[in-house]
């Protein structure tokens, strides 16, 4: 079972750090390109303004997190958490008390079925599933099964702002979808200084912007829903402190906003906690 899922769900953690000479090069060359740009133009503004910047965060609070919990789908309605898991045999729907962690209410997914993203579009739940090219609707209070709404291509992430809904499938494309047949509206291609940023894995609507977990990375990218512009980025290494490890943890993955107390949530595959964690943009230089 872990063969069939190494392209997206055995990934090691720390793999895309494994390997540091891919990156460092490029990494040196851009930085070497940046200061030769910034020695050109004189303005600092004029380079900052070109790039993505890296934010800040630190951890407000943290709440348990069932380390048993392969967790795909993130998201706060009315100060309750739900939870979407992945695994075949081991997909889950969940409600969950965010003080304490405890799962209050469980929905054991078909064994077919290999829970993704999760999203709350008036007054229902939306879970997708990875492979099966299906997004299942739930009563968010009962989670009673209303109707399945049908997809070409992977599902991975899903969240949007009310109006809109906004879906991931692991590549750089974001697609907008319509909600009451789930086609496709219109898509961006998602960028970070002209480069394409693939791998978008579970999203999250906020204050204006999607983020998303980049899959195999500590990062989550903050993209610009109309051009798919990555205009900011959080590198979350260190959140994992050793003493909150259990030994089991997969990637970082699920991102919840609360938009009525504004806070911020993010956890990982078998994390033993939820983060809530305050974000600060780049000073801008100069
Ligand atoms: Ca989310």
């Amino acid at each position: 079972m872990a063969k069939k899922k190494k392209n997206k769900e055995s990934k090691p953690e720390n793999e895309a750090a494994s390997s540091p000479a891919k990156w460092l090069v490029p990494l040196l060359v851009a930085v070497a390109a940046g200061v030769f740009v910034t020695l050109l133009l004189g303005p600092k503004e004029t380079v900052i303004a070109a790039g993505s910047g890296n934010w800040s965060y630190k951890v407000v609070q943290k709440f348990r997190h069932d380390p048993g919990a392969y967790t795909q789908g993130l998201l706060v309605h009315n100060g309750v958490l739900y939870e979407s898991t992945g695994l075949r045999g081991q997909s889950s729907l969940r409600r969950v008390d965010l003080m304490s962690g405890i799962v209050q209410q469980h929905l054991d997914l078909d064994k077919r079925y290999f829970g993704e993203g999760l999203h709350f579009h008036r007054g229902v739940l939306i879970q997708l599933t990875w492979q099966a090219g299906e997004a299942l609707v739930y009563n968010n209070e009962t989670f009673a099964h209303l109707r399945t709404l049908r997809y070409e291509g992977q599902g991975w992430g899903l969240t949007g702002d009310g109006n809109q809904m906004v879906m991931s499938d692991g590549s750089d494309v974001l697609r907008f979808r319509n909600s009451s047949d789930f086609s496709v509206v219109r898509e961006v291609k998602v960028t970070e200084n002209g480069k394409k940023v693939d791998n978008l894995n579970e999203l999250e609507w906020i204050e204006g912007r999607i983020w998303a977990n980049v899959y195999g990375t500590n990062d989550i990218v903050m993209i610009e829903p109309e051009d798919g512009r990555v205009v900011g980025r959080l590198k979350l290494n260190g959140l994992l402190q050793r003493e909150d490890r259990n030994g089991r943890e997969d990637v970082l993955n699920g991102i919840a906003y609360d938009r009525a107390t504004k806070a911020i949530y993010v956890t990982g595959k078998r994390y033993s906690y939820l983060y809530q964690i305050e974000v600060t943009e780049p000073k801008p230089r100069g």
